[in-house]
């Protein structure tokens, strides 16, 4: 490899001038380095799936750089202050400390990656390895501060610490950290701005899905009616997000998404929809061809409609609210899927549907941010409804049993790369037509030895994939948009032997 054509490593490796060689080698540490930080989010900790971590949370309360900045009193005193480190996150997250106070802070690396610390006021604490402690003096706290993990990326997921100074003065403390508010403002994954929600933390996010029963995934089982009669009650209730956050949410019979229908091509669908909600609503099936005018219409608070359709093809098909704005009503809760199956389709070990939607955050317990959703970048990506639930209670098979996903992309904006960590599909149908059945390509080109990493979904697009585990394991269910995987697009097939 000649010198002009060799990559460019980081500039900022430390060293000197070396010989081509060594200085290739660096550049391959380098790169290293950057993969396995940004690898080891996802990939490092297949037992525990997406370990821990949280996402950029800004409360109004974290001034920054206080200390040093404000002439203060220094009290002699000296807070001492035990971090340790869970998943990508600093615990506890929030540190109170009377103004003029010295601060010690003792880092316990309990995670399973380097990690520093540094503040906003220069105080810094070189790299940590796994399981090793060290102690920083921060120096006198006259006002808020904050702190993070400066290795590549680690601040964005979530690994932030706030100093939070008790009695400074208001000029010393930003606008949402005055008295009293402390507490509040600054709480981990409730951090507000303008009334609206910062992104909670991965952490506070996969602790809520593990305190609350997962949504079933699994595919309602068929039964030989051809005809199927279902009430559809809408309400609007609260849904917990993390420990200290809920949001309203606008559902089909008390979930989101709402039922999962199953039938065959041809079935019938007889849909009594009432609205027990505080707006109008309505609600529009993919599933079958209707003029839109009267059982899309939207109904009023008390009303009820019917909606008849035949199921005339199969597919995974979206169902959502159709009143306006859609984004909104579809961002709050109301979506769900009619699963009816291609003629001939065959059994398998294992059948699931699993459904993405986004959540843009609100005000504590109130509905989705309407900016936010205009906005296009989501707080949170789910899979049936709330980030990371099949993380703490996975979906299961055994070695060599065919599993089939259902998978939809309900929206209301972000694609969805669906893939499975460890697998490939070797069967894939989407959107009325198989791509690959068993191996084989349906154009005919490829016979018994093609698969597919992906099956890609545009909001309101969906199909099924195939696969058959080839051991046990924890086998990752993945938006491969990663930066959606991370704000909770991310599950776990549990295969044991
Ligand atoms: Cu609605």
């Amino acid at each position: 490899m000649s010198e002009q054509s060799r990559p460019t490593g980081p500039r900022q490796l430390p060293g000197r001038e070396g010989t081509p060689t060594s200085r290739a080698a660096m550049a391959v540490v380098g790169v290293v380095v950057v993969v396995g930080v940004a690898l080891g989010v996802l990939l490092a900790r297949p037992a525990t799936g997406l370990a821990g971590g949280g996402m950029t949370m800004t409360p109004a309360a974290t001034a920054g750089g206080g200390a040093g900045t404000t002439t203060v009193t220094p009290t002699g005193h000296t807070t001492e202050v035990t971090l340790h480190v869970s998943g990508m996150s600093f615990t506890p997250s929030t540190i109170q400390v009377p103004v003029g106070d010295r601060l010690r802070v003792t880092l316990v690396n309990s995670g399973d990656q380097r990690h520093d610390l540094v503040f906003a006021n220069g105080a810094t604490l070189e790299p940590l390895a796994p399981g090793a402690t060290a102690v920083l003096d921060v120096g006198v706290i006259s006002g808020n501060l904050e702190g993070w993990c400066s290795l590549p990326g680690h601040r964005q997921l979530g690994m932030v610490v706030h100093v939070v100074a008790i009695g400074a003065p208001a000029a010393s403390s930003s606008s949402g950290s005055s008295s009293g508010s402390a507490s509040g403002s600054a709480m981990p994954g409730m951090g507000t701005t303008g009334g609206t929600t910062a992104a909670p933390t991965m952490a506070d996010l996969q602790a809520e899905a593990a305190a609350l029963p997962a949504y079933p995934a699994q595919l309602p089982p068929l039964d030989s009616s051809t005809d199927h009669s279902y009430t559809f009650t809408i309400t609007q209730q609260q849904d917990p997000v993390t420990a200290g956050l809920t949001r309203e949410v606008w559902t089909y019979n008390g979930t989101t998404p709402g039922p999962i229908l199953h039938g065959r091509v041809g079935d019938t669908f007889h849909i009594t929809l009432v609205n027990h909600g505080t707006m109008g609503h309505s609600i529009d099936f993919h599933a079958g061809e209707v003029a839109p005018d009267q059982p899309m219409r939207t109904i009023e608070p008390g009303q009820s409609l019917d909606y008849t359709f035949t199921a005339g093809r199969a597919g995974i098909w979206m169902y959502h609210c159709a009143t306006m704005p859609m984004s909104s009503h579809i961002a709050n809760g109301m979506f769900g899927a009619v699963v009816i199956e291609p003629d001939g389709l065959e059994q398998v070990d294992r059948s699931y549907v699993v459904i993405q939607s986004e959540l843009y955050l609100g005000a504590n317990g109130q509905p989705a941010d309407a900016t936010k959703i205009a906005g296009l970048v989501p707080d949170v990506v789910a899979f049936n409804g709330r980030a990371f639930q099949y993380d703490a209670h996975p979906l299961t098979a055994a070695v060599g049993q065919r599993v089939r996903l259902w998978v939809l992309d309900a929206g209301p904006n972000a694609a969805l790369s669906f893939h499975v960590v460890g697998t490939q599909f070797d069967t894939v149908w989407t959107e009325g037509a198989y791509r690959i059945h068993h191996g084989t390509a349906t154009d005919g080109a490829t016979t018994g030895s093609t698969g597919a990493q992906v099956l890609s979904l545009l909001p309101a697009e969906g199909g099924f994939v195939e696969l058959v585990p080839p051991a046990a394991g924890r086998y990752a269910l993945v938006n491969h948009e990663m930066s959606l995987a991370e704000k909770g697009a991310h599950g776990v097939l549990q295969v044991t032997g």
